[in-house]
């Protein structure tokens, strides 16, 4: 059965504490249903088993966030892109959600939404690491279909959740303090200690973004070549052993056989084992202080609704150290 995991932690002074936050937004893209996700994942049992198998004092504030006393009253575009003020708002207050938990050496567990609100998740997370860490940077695993970098002008659909890596390491920036000009040098993460897994489905021009900037990406076809276990190997080798490790976990990056439940599905992507050994791998450097799950909509395509909620319960699980023997 299920035991609590035995790796040492390196980077967390409270490693069986878990901070979790509940995401309950859907603002950075446009299908309904995705705010609903954590309390699907919460009612199957996943606290649960994390507290009861896993051994984690689970510290969550047993409620969904879903911002709406912070939500702005009118929003039109800005630079192309959607709801700009609400996502900026909903993620500079769990960027410092998320600061609380990590500046206190808890692991951060977060249960989206759509993938817009890592910009609240890795900015806070980030600035708690070169706090806690005397200037340390935070390496980021980004595991996904798609690359997330888009930058406001170069986006097809102007939905944030498509951009969230192009803030979060400075090649989009905002001046304005209500559309993400809050986020600061301390918030942001270096384009080289970044690496994406599982990718499928890039733009032109964020191919041309990822060029640009030597930005290690492992695709579906680097994992058909040479198999997921040498992609990890490789991936964790470009982060280095010696750096802390949030994990942006995209349900999409599965394929839809076992995540049909999202909102922009791309066939050809990860089985549920390879997507749990990226998780059990990442835990097994003893480096990872965060996590994000991300894009899982239990209104579409409703009946595979279960499956893609085991999926992710599954993936969380095997990131805090669950493992099959
Ligand atoms: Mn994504």
């Amino acid at each position: 059965m299920t035991q609590p995991s035995t790796i040492p932690q390196k980077f967390l002074t409270r490693p069986h504490e878990l901070g979790v936050v509940a995401v309950g937004f859907s603002g950075g893209q446009c299908k309904p249903g995705v705010e609903a996700a954590p309390v699907a994942l919460i009612a199957s049992g996943l606290l649960e088993q994390l507290r009861d198998d896993l051994d984690y004092d689970v510290h969550y504030d047993n409620m969904v966030h879903n911002y709406t006393d912070i939500m702005p009253t009118s929003d039109s575009e800005y630079r192309n892109m959607k709801k700009p003020r609400a996502v900026s708002a909903v993620t500079q207050r769990l960027s410092e959600q998320a600061y609380e938990h990590a500046k206190q050496g808890k692991f951060v567990l977060t249960l989206g939404g759509d993938h817009s609100i890592a910009i609240g998740t890795i900015s806070g997370i980030a600035k708690a690491i070169r706090e806690r860490l005397e200037g340390r940077e935070l390496a980021v695993i980004w595991v996904d279909a798609h690359a997330d970098i888009n930058t406001p002008e170069i986006s097809q659909s102007g939905n944030i959740h498509g951009m969230p890596v192009a803030f979060l390491t400075g090649l989009a920036k905002e001046e304005n303090k209500d559309i993400f000009g809050w986020l600061e040098k301390e918030h942001l993460i270096n384009v080289s200690k970044l690496v994406y897994i599982g990718l499928r489905d890039v733009d032109r021009e964020e191919k041309k973004l990822l060029r640009e900037h030597s930005i290690r990406a492992f695709s579906m076809h680097d994992i058909d070549r040479h198999g997921i276990g040498r992609v990890v190997e490789m991936a964790l080798a470009h982060i280095g052993n010696d750096t802390p490790i949030h994990l942006s976990f995209d349900v999409d990056a599965l394929d839809p056989q076992w995540a049909p439940s999202t909102g922009t599905p791309v066939r050809g992507g990860l089985t549920l084992r390879e997507g749990d050994f990226i998780a059990e791998c990442v835990h097994q450097t003893g480096n990872l202080v965060g996590m994000d799950l991300v894009e899982v909509n239990p209104s579409l395509e409703t009946s595979g609704a279960s499956d893609t909620i085991r999926t992710g319960c599954s993936l969380v699980r095997s990131a805090l150290g669950d493992s099959l023997l």
